[in-house]
């Protein structure tokens, strides 16, 4: 989608950190980290949120889960462990309207968020 920031990244359009690209998902790291280690796994697909994922387009969220992990292997976050959030609208702010997971990592979380 050309209005789209996420899509614009995987283009290329806008420049991004990038740290793992395949045919279905791009991954980079986020322009605002919330913990030493921030990043954000995207399907190439435009989705809209969780909210749209559906049977014709889950196998790429099952991907994507696959990448996460490997991910959070790569950037040494397995052994203490990490969190994956996906916001979705106005409640849960999402600011982005391309479904994404936030990565975050290297450092103690809270919980219930605020
Ligand atoms: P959310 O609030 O869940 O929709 O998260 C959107 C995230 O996207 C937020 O943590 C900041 C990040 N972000 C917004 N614009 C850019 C950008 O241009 N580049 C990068 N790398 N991250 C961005």
């Amino acid at each position: 989608m050309d209005d789209c920031l996420f899509c614009r990244i995987i283009s290329g359009e806008v420049p991004s950190n990038k740290v793992y690209e395949d045919s279905l998902c791009y991954a980079f790291r986020d322009i605002n980290p919330q913990a030493p280690t921030h990043i954000l796994v995207i399907p190439k697909q435009h989705i809209e949120s969780v909210s749209d994922i559906n049977s014709e387009n889950s196998a790429v969220v099952a991907h994507i889960f696959e990448v996460i992990a490997k991910i959070a292997k790569d950037e040494g976050l397995t052994e203490k462990g990490y969190r994956v959030v996906s916001n979705i609208g106005e409640y849960g702010q999402q600011s982005v309207k391309h479904l994404h997971f936030h990565v975050i990592g290297g450092r103690q979380f809270g919980w219930p968020p605020g």
